[in-house]
């Protein structure tokens, strides 16, 4: 890819963040909610931050229209987008035409640069770069950074981060410009990158369930089955409790040697044995055992805060709070608990769910939390609970409006061969009740008044009845 002309347009995106620093202006930062986009906007908000400027940061799960239209109505001068924006840029052009904007980002762009002056898109794809492997979200953001002062190279570890949560090191070895922010890390004496075991669980995980969760590469005959990794561990001298990061370098290679003539044994390809050991990156910033010791762990914690809705969060233990670090650690506890509860209780009171012709409904009150009717509605199916020919709704109580419940369809690619539409046949369901739906065919969503549930069973297995009856009259 062409470097240099890629890091000048990072400079022009830099130079437009810094004008409008010194004209006293917010800086208002736009950022994708996986680890990759939390991490860019943690650098953004540090690169403008250093240079004496106040930024506003949303953490958001995509560029839609309703956003633009907000962002639009808040009339600001300057508006920075990291890890997303590329797919948008028609858009972004339209609605905010009276602002300065810069999008930091490495998805394939609609066009190869904005048509206006006042919009700059920084994107390494239109200079050759290939976007899964040779720059992330993150790493985009770390050069414009960099540019706005070299001083930003301080992010170099935040940077990799994100770069290992988009997977760009898939393959066992990082590419293109993330060398680069490497190199920059390391002559920092900020990250490290060593040829380890890339499997998940490096500093948090005991070596048994290091192994029995291993997916990627799975590890034939151990993945799956913790009594499995606990003996085939016994049986090469290992501890089954102790974490990797407490090895010795001698007992890593033996484990590692290990590991590979397993896979050999068992007929895996030259690709998966190189992606069992290769980069792997952690930062003496942070003690070992600690999540953010490794990047590939400190993307997973960053990445849940974003599915909990709590990506400022995430931006906060990227630029060092400790407190915020704390706060993400309970809150994944709570989660992974209530998960464990929800679980417990479906299962236990499934006798209470109505079957109808066409599907279950399950009203769990209060019992289950209103964001885990989805993965509740997935159990029941899972669980072998529900016939996977019927589809399954959950509904609980809304944790914001007590007069509303909230409820989750899923089903199986098996009931929709039937003709079921689900996210269709919900917001039929929801116009009639007052509510809203939608969704997918095959997962969907619903909020409607508490009073209504036994109008709902009625109207849900009606609705999904003439689909039925339509598929098989199309036929
Ligand atoms: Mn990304």
């Amino acid at each position: 890819m062409d470097k240099g002309a890629f890091l000048e347009r990072a400079r022009e995106g830099a130079e437009l963040i810094k004008m409008h620093i010194e004209l006293g202006h917010t800086i208002r930062l736009i950022s994708h909610r996986d680890a990759d986009g939390i991490t860019a906007g943690a650098i953004m908000a540090k690169a403008v931050a250093r240079e004496g400027g106040s930024f506003q940061l949303s953490i958001v799960k995509q560029v839609s229209e309703d956003l633009l239209k907000e962002l639009a109505e808040e009339r600001r001068e300057i508006y920075v987008f990291s890890d997303l924006g590329s797919g948008s840029m028609e858009l972004i052009k339209n609605y905010l035409d009276f602002a300065t904007v810069v999008v930091a980002d490495h998805h394939p762009p609609e066009k190869d640069s904005f048509s206006t002056d006042s919009h700059v898109l920084v994107n390494p794809v239109p200079f050759g770069a290939n976007s899964v492997r040779d720059l992330s979200g993150s790493g985009v953001a770390y050069f414009v950074a960099r540019e706005m002062n070299p001083d930003n190279r301080d992010m170099a570890y935040i940077a990799i981060v994100g770069s290992v949560g988009d997977m760009q090191e898939i393959d066992g070895t990082f590419h293109g410009m993330n060398l680069d922010i490497i190199e920059d890390g390391r002559k920092l004496g900020i990250l490290e990158v060593r040829k380890e075991l890339r499997l998940f669980g490096r500093e948090s995980r005991p070596l048994r369930q290091m192994l029995a969760f291993a997916t990627n590469p799975e590890l034939p005959g151990i993945t799956g089955d913790e009594r499995n990794a606990i003996e085939w561990l016994r049986s090469k001298g290992f501890d089954p409790d102790r974490h990797y990061w407490q090895l010795r370098e001698e007992e890593k290679k033996k484990l590692h040697d290990a590991l590979v003539l397993h896979l050999i044994k068992h007929g895996a390809p030259k690709e998966v044995i190189d992606r069992l050991i290769g980069d792997v990156v952690i930062s003496p910033l942070y003690p070992e055992g600690d999540p953010r010791h490794e990047a590939r762990e400190f993307a997973t914690l960053l990445n849940a805060t974003g599915r909990l809705n709590a990506g400022t969060m995430g931006v906060a233990i990227c630029l060092g709070d400790d407190g915020a670090y704390k706060k993400a650690l309970k809150m994944l506890e709570d989660y992974k608990r209530e998960q464990i509860e929800a679980r417990k209780f479906i299962i236990q009171n499934w006798s209470m769910a109505e079957e109808g012709e066409h599907a279950y409904v399950f009203y769990a009150g209060k019992n289950i939390r209103d964001t885990l009717v989805g993965i509740a509605a997935n159990i029941a199916i899972n669980a072998g609970l529900a016939n996977p020919e019927k589809p399954v709704v959950v509904l609980a109580d809304s944790d914001e409006d007590e007069n509303l419940v909230k409820g989750s369809a899923r089903t199986t690619e098996k009931a929709l061969k039937k003709g079921y539409h689900l996210g269709e046949a919900l917001r039929e369901v929801a116009e009639k009740l007052g509510g809203e739906g939608g969704g997918h065919a095959i997962a969907a969503g619903i909020r409607f008044p508490k009073g209504r549930i036994d109008e709902f069973i009625k109207l849900f297995n009606e609705a999904l009845k003439r689909q039925v009856e339509s598929e098989n009259s199309g036929d």
